[in-house]
């Protein structure tokens, strides 16, 4: 009993003196050998070829398992480089992300943008859209068919790859582009808000079945969309 007691005793203050070892490093590496990576492959919270015929299967999976795991890779190489005085959250990395190595802005832009990416499109498609989205968009869009107008016309302008938005700013929602993988959470974004839609405009998104016809692709995208996960993305 005594030695269970002074074995606690000892577990404790070795914890309490651990702790204390913790926050006087103020030199942190996010990335030490051993720890767990800053980021990882989320898996797609429906089959490869769920959203078909709207999205194939092939594309879905390039999509996913090359293209988003590289983001993934490349992003805890680039964190492995630097040294953090707190250990950052993705999201506050955008905050200062013109400070940081361009590899962090491109694929932490790319793992954050295509994590949000499958969470909002859904195989069970509703054109039912929560309450407070839907208050939302007709007093900022009129209808969601403006809505919907605005973010192909958009995502058909921006040049080369990128990203379609909709974005809420405190009331207001609105829609812009960004080019790569910036997002509207980065200080280098034109226009910046919470990101509630980002529709992937890469050709790695549609190629292998629209080829060039990315308007095809845009049409075809909003029979996949996940209202009810857009929607709990407001703030
Ligand atoms: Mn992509």
């Amino acid at each position: 009993m005594e030695n269970n007691q002074s074995r606690r005793n000892f577990i404790k203050a070795t914890t309490i003196i651990g702790a204390g070892a913790l926050l006087t490093n103020t030199k942190l590496n996010a990335l030490a050998p051993g720890d767990a990576p800053f980021a990882t492959l989320p898996a797609l919270p429906y089959d490869y070829a769920a959203l078909e015929p709207h999205i194939d299967m092939l594309t879905m999976q390039i999509h996913h398992d090359k293209h988003h795991k590289t983001y993934v890779d490349k992003l805890n190489e680039a964190m492995a480089k630097e040294t953090f005085a707190t250990p950052p959250t993705l999201e506050s990395l955008f905050e200062t992300v013109s400070t940081r190595s361009v590899a962090i802005r491109n694929h932490g832009g790319g793992h954050y943008n295509h994590s949000m990416f499958w969470q909002i499109m859904t195989p069970k498609h509703t054109d039912d859209i929560p309450g407070k989205l839907k208050v939302a968009i007709d007093a900022s869009f009129r209808n969601v068919d403006d809505l919907k107008k605005q973010m192909n016309d958009a995502a058909s302008k921006r040049f080369g790859s990128g990203w379609a938005w909709l974005i809420q700013q405190k009331d207001r929602l609105v829609v812009s582009s960004t080019p790569n993988q910036d997002n509207p959470l980065m200080d280098v974004a034109e226009v910046k808000g919470q990101p509630l839609i980002g529709i992937d405009v890469w050709e790695h998104a549609y190629y292998l079945k629209y080829q060039n016809k990315r308007g095809e692709y845009l049409d075809a995208w909003w029979n996949v969309v996940n209202w009810n996960e857009v929607a709990k993305r407001m703030r």
